[in-house]
C-alpha cells in the first residue's frame, strides 16, 4: 500500500512538472503569412506550444490518416521530432492537435473548415478530408519561421497563435497549368510544382500532354506517338514522356494533395509531333519533319479521314481510364489552317467520344464555336467575346486572361525568360485585377474560377517553373480563394513579403 502511495505522489508530480514546462507564449496571429487569407479570422489571446509529448488526434476515418502523417511530416521539418498519430477522436485531451471529420458543418463548400487554436489544443475541423487538408494547409502557414525565445521560461519554443479561423473558397476551381510538350519536365519536377501548389490551396493542375513539338503520355495502341513524336523538344532537345505508370504516379501524388490532374491533347491544331509520328494520320499520307521551332497555328488533323476518329477514340480511351477526375482537356486553340467548317465538324465527332468513356469536355475558348452546353468548361485565355458566346450557351467558365496569368509572360523587360505578347505581367498586375469583370457581369455566376498557365517555349528546368510561377501565382491562389483582391492597404504584399522566408527556407528559386 505504502509503495502505491508514493508511486501515486511520484506520477502526480510528474504530471505536475511536465504541465510546468510548458511556458505560456502569446503570439498575434497577424505575425503570420495567411495566403490566401482566410475568410473570417479572430485572433485570441493564448497561443498552443508544441513540446515532445503534442500528440495528433485524426479520428477513425482512413482517408484522414495521409493527411495526418503529412502533417506530422511538414512539422518535423521544423520541431525535428514527429508528432505520433492517434486514430481516435478525443478532444478533452490537452497539447492536442485534432483533424474532426464532422457532418455538423454550416459551410457548403468541401474545401470549407474551421482551425481553432489556444493553449490547450488545435481544433481543424471540416465535413470532408478535402477540407481537412485546407485547412493543415492554414496551419503551417501559423507555424512560425523560427523557434521563439521564451526569456521567463528559458528556452525556445514552436507555437502556433491563438486564433479562430473560418474559411471558404470563393471559387471552387483554383489551378495550374503546366505546359510539358514544348519542354518535358521529369515526374519529380512535376512532383516538386505539386507541393508548392497545395500551400497555396491550388486544387487543380491541368498538364498540356501534347503540342506541334512534343507527345508526353504513353499511348499504348499508338506507340510512336511517344516513340517519335516525344523525341525532342524546342530547341531540339531530347524531350521524353511519361509512362502511363508515371503518369498515374503523377496523379496520385496530386490526389494526396486534393488536387486533380486535368490532363489536355491539344487537338485539331498543335499536332505535328503526332503527324510526324504516324504518315497514315496525313491527309496525304507523308509524315512531316518533327517540329523544334515556336510557332503556332501551322498543323492539323486530318478532319476528312476516318482514321483519325480511331486515332482520337483510343487516345481518349487510354487517357480516360488514367484519369480519375472528370475532365478531359481537349485544347481547340490556333487551329489556323483547319478550315472553321473542318475545325467544327472535327469537334463535333469527338465530343461525344469524350462522352462515351464518361469524362466532361474542357477547352480553350475557342471550341464554343462548334456548340457547347452546360457541362463544358471553357477556359477564356485571350478573347472575351468568344469566350461570352460560349457562356451564353451555358458553359462554365475558367479565367486564365493573357495579360494577368499567363506565367511564361515576363515579370519586365530585363526578365531573361518568358515571352511579351499579352504584354510584361509584374507581381502587382498579377494579383490586382477583378476576376468577376473578366466577362460581362451577366455571366459571372458560371464563372467556376482562375487558371496560371505556364507555356514552355523558354521555360527548360524546374528553377525555371520556379522562378516564372513564383511568387506571381501565389497571387492567382489568393484570388481565386478570396474572388478579388484584398483591399485592406498593403495587407497582401505583406503578406507575400513574409511568405517569401518560407520560399527562401524551401529553396525556391522565386523572383526576388
Ligand atoms: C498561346 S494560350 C498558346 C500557346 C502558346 C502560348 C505562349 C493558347 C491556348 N495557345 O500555344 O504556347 O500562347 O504564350
Amino acid at each position: 500500500m505504502k509503495s502505491y502511495i508514493s508511486l501515486l505522489i511520484i506520477l502526480v508530480t510528474l504530471i505536475f512538472s511536465s504541465c510546468d514546462s510548458k511556458p505560456e507564449v502569446s503570439l498575434d496571429v497577424s505575425e503570420s503569412a495567411l495566403i490566401p487569407f482566410p475568410k473570417e479570422v479572430e485572433g485570441l489571446p493564448h497561443s498552443f506550444v508544441l513540446d515532445k509529448k503534442t500528440s495528433l488526434y485524426i479520428g477513425e476515418d482512413k482517408a484522414v490518416y495521409p493527411i495526418g502523417s503529412q502533417i506530422s511530416k511538414a512539422l518535423a521539418e521544423d520541431i525535428g521530432t514527429k508528432l505520433p498519430i492517434i486514430q481516435k477522436t478525443d478532444t478533452t485531451r490537452k497539447n492536442t492537435i485534432h483533424l474532426v471529420l464532422t457532418k455538423e458543418t454550416t459551410i457548403k463548400s468541401p474545401e470549407s473548415y474551421t482551425l481553432s487554436s489556444n493553449q490547450d489544443k488545435v481544433l481543424i475541423m471540416a465535413s470532408t478530408p478535402e477540407g481537412l487538408y485546407r485547412g493543415v494547409q492554414t496551419l503551417l502557414q501559423l507555424m512560425p519561421l523560427q523557434s521563439l525565445e521564451v526569456p521567463e521560461w528559458e528556452g525556445m519554443v514552436w507555437a502556433i497563435p491563438g486564433v479562430h479561423i473560418k474559411d471558404e473558397p470563393h471559387y471552387a476551381y483554383r489551378g495550374a497549368m503546366l505546359d510539358v510538350a514544348r519542354h518535358f519536365f521529369e515526374v519529380k519536377d512535376v512532383k516538386r510544382y505539386i507541393d508548392l501548389l497545395a500551400l497555396y490551396k491550388i486544387n487543380t493542375l491541368h498538364l498540356h500532354l501534347s503540342d506541334d513539338q512534343g507527345w508526353r503520355i504513353e499511348i499504348k495502341s499508338w506507340p510512336k506517338l511517344t516513340e517519335i513524336g516525344g523525341s525532342t523538344a524546342v530547341g531540339g532537345g531530347k524531350g521524353g514522356f511519361y509512362t502511363q505508370e508515371q503518369y498515374k504516379e503523377i496523379v496520385a501524388y496530386a490526389a494526396q494533395k486534393y488536387i486533380t490532374v486535368i490532363p489536355e491533347i491539344d487537338m485539331p491544331g498543335h499536332t505535328n509531333a503526332a503527324l510526324a509520328s504516324y504518315p497514315k494520320l496525313n491527309c496525304n499520307g507523308k509524315a512531316p519533319d518533327l517540329y523544334t521551332g515556336m510557332r503556332v497555328g501551322f498543323s492539323s488533323l486530318c478532319v476528312d479521314k476516318e482514321l483519325t476518329y480511331t486515332f482520337v477514340d483510343d487516345v481518349i480511351r487510354e487517357l480516360a481510364a488514367l484519369t480519375p477526375g472528370e475532365y478531359i482537356h481537349l485544347g481547340g486553340d490556333e487551329s489556323h489552317v483547319t478550315s472553321k467548317k473542318d475545325y467544327n465538324t472535327f469537334l463535333q465527332t469527338v465530343f461525344p467520344i469524350v462522352k462515351k468513356y464518361n469524362k466532361k469536355v474542357m477547352g480553350w475558348e475557342d471550341i464554343e464555336s462548334a456548340g457547347v452546353d452546360n457541362t463544358v468548361i471553357l477556359q477564356h485565355w485571350t478573347n472575351a467575346d468568344t469566350a461570352t458566346r460560349g457562356a451564353k450557351q451555358g458553359t462554365k467558365i475558367v479565367l486564365s486572361p493573357a495579360p494577368y496569368t499567363y506565367l511564361d509572360m515576363k515579370y519586365n523587360d530585363s526578365t531573361q525568360l518568358g515571352l511579351t505578347w499579352a504584354g510584361a505581367i509584374s507581381i502587382e498586375k498579377a494579383y490586382d485585377w477583378l476576376p468577376q469583370e473578366a466577362l460581362s457581369a451577366a455571366f459571372a455566376k458560371q464563372v467556376i474560377g482562375i487558371e496560371s498557365p505556364l507555356w514552355s517555349e523558354t521555360v527548360t528546368r524546374i528553377e525555371d517553373i520556379e522562378y516564372m510561377a513564383f511568387p506571381r501565382i501565389i497571387g492567382h491562389a489568393a484570388l481565386g480563394w478570396n474572388g478579388e483582391p484584398r483591399k485592406e492597404q498593403g495587407s497582401y504584399y505583406e503578406s507575400l513579403a513574409k511568405e517569401l522566408r518560407r520560399l527562401d527556407k524551401k529553396k525556391v528559386n522565386y523572383k526576388k
